[in-house]
């Protein structure tokens, strides 16, 4: 299974709300060599680390692709540059964020690396991932998500989108 996290909290170009630009960009990704095979619900959730930023909205795709990790994470990146990315300093509020979070349960500690650093700690990771991929284990310590989303320290600020 190839998981990635779909994260956005400023409007795009043209004041495109958050869920609207992750939308465009799952059709970006469609036609950029990969599937989406499936889709979580969607939720919103406080900024994580805590600040004065606005809410995110997330949710995890399921892929589909020939395409390998280095190739696949190109592609998000340039969806994201196509939807309005900049790249500013870690954690500043963006107007998208495509992670590559899971592919195939492959292990890797070069770039890029897989699983994804800080995955196993964010609910707004893990939750939207149980919608997919209820039976999901971690790829290293074999840990269910469930169990990583009971331990996550944001679960309590994490809602489903009112949509
Ligand atoms: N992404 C971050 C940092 N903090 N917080 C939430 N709630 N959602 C995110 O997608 C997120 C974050 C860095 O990528
Ligand atoms: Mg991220
Ligand atoms: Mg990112």
């Amino acid at each position: 299974m190839i998981l990635i996290g779909l994260g956005a909290n400023l409007p795009g170009r043209d004041g495109v709300p958050p869920r609207e630009t992750l939308l465009s960009a799952l059709e970006k990704i469609g036609r950029g060599g990969a599937r989406v095979a499936a889709l979580s619900g969607w939720y919103r959730s406080a900024p994580v680390a805590a600040s004065d930023q606005p809410d995110y909205v997330n949710a995890v795709a399921a892929l589909e692709t020939e395409l390998a990790p280095g190739p696949l994470l190109e592609m998000l990146h340039s969806v994201e540059a196509c939807l309005g990315r900049t790249r500013a300093e870690r954690n500043a509020a963006r107007i998208i964020d495509l992670d590559l979070l899971d592919y195939h349960g492959r292990v890797s500690a070069d770039w890029p690396i897989l699983p994804h650093p800080r995955m196993a700690e964010r609910a707004f990771v893990l939750r939207p991932l149980l919608d997919l991929a209820p039976d999901w284990r971690h790829p290293v310590g074999g840990e269910t998500a469930a169990s990583l989303f009971t331990q996550a320290d944001d679960r309590a600020d994490l809602h489903p989108l009112d949509v």
